[in-house]
């Protein structure tokens, strides 16, 4: 009888150890930083319609729309590049909008052959707070584009591709900087290309901006290529510098040392919880003994 009254003291006493633990494991868990929660995606454009896009190849309206192939919702926007030549396709909203609160634009892209990259002399998307090119310009070369082209590919969507590009830390910039508070304009171009250069088909879809892009592993710095060696005299960032890009890396390292902490936690108080019951069984049979 005893004995029994000693064990059911033991017992309560664990549950109060491993209650203790377990308080413990939650306050460390909540007190590390939550980078993965960060704040929503606000949609660029979800390019199922053809709402303030544009497009022009060759001094021709090239502006298509497409149903069928997308990655996202109902349609894609995009144009067909004669010779590969596409003056530009851009997106022009009818208001600004402030984006100051992001640090990436991601979207998939689509291109039905990929001879006009090296093929043409001038490659560019621009993103400005304008409301037109090449003032208030972010600017993103071949240096980035390739990144992308060789590194973002979207799986089961064959010739897909997605792109993200950091707002803080553009591979050049024209006439000041994309003032984020007042995002106006985007647009992407391939131009001098040359006489034997085919067609190619482009789409965008699911452009949005974020804190929290997918797939996303900054650039390596690099040599500079041909075609950006004439964008030298333009400021050129290292991508990998910028502590937004930092903060998406430190999640991976936030999330290994919230197990390890569990982990560690968990440990200790099953070997407390083993020490007591051995300790206070034995003390029990010893009393129980001397009885
Ligand atoms: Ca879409």
């Amino acid at each position: 009888m005893v004995v029994l009254i000693k064990e059911e003291t033991a017992m309560k006493k664990i549950k109060q150890l491993l209650a203790a633990a377990l308080a413990a494991t939650l306050a460390v868990f909540c007190a590390l930083p939550a980078f993965a929660a960060g704040d929503d995606d606000l949609v660029m454009s979800n390019c199922d319609s053809t709402a303030y896009w544009s497009a022009n190849s060759q001094g021709a309206d090239a502006l298509e729309s497409d149903a069928v192939n997308k990655t996202e919702g109902s349609g894609s926007v995009g144009a067909t590049a004669a010779g590969g030549k596409l003056n530009q396709i851009a997106y022009i909203p009818d208001q600004p909008v402030d984006v100051s609160k992001y640090s990436f634009l991601e979207f998939d892209v689509y291109f039905s052959d990929l001879t006009w990259f090296s093929d043409c002399g001038s490659v560019m998307i621009e993103l400005t707070s304008s409301g037109t090119c090449d003032k208030e310009s972010n600017r993103y070369m071949k240096k980035t584009i390739r990144s992308f082209l060789e590194n973002g590919v979207v799986e089961g969507k064959e010739n897909w591709w997605h792109f993200v590009l950091e707002l803080d830390n553009p591979q050049g910039t024209a006439n000041g900087q994309l003032n984020k508070s007042n995002f106006n304009y985007f647009r992407f171009y391939t131009v001098d290309p040359i006489t034997t250069t085919p067609d190619y088909t482009m789409r965008f879809d699911n452009m949005r901006f974020t804190n929290n892009p997918e797939n996303y592993t900054p650039m390596e710095e690099e040599e500079e290529d041909s075609a950006t060696a004439s964008e030298a005299a333009k400021p050129v960032q290292i991508t990998r510098e910028d502590p937004n890009a930092a903060v998406v890396k430190n999640l991976h390292t936030v999330v290994l040392i919230e197990g390890i902490a569990l982990g560690v936690i968990g440990l200790v108080a099953l070997v407390l919880a083993g020490w007591l019951i051995i300790g206070k069984i034995r003390k029990a049979k010893g009393e129980s003994g001397h009885e």
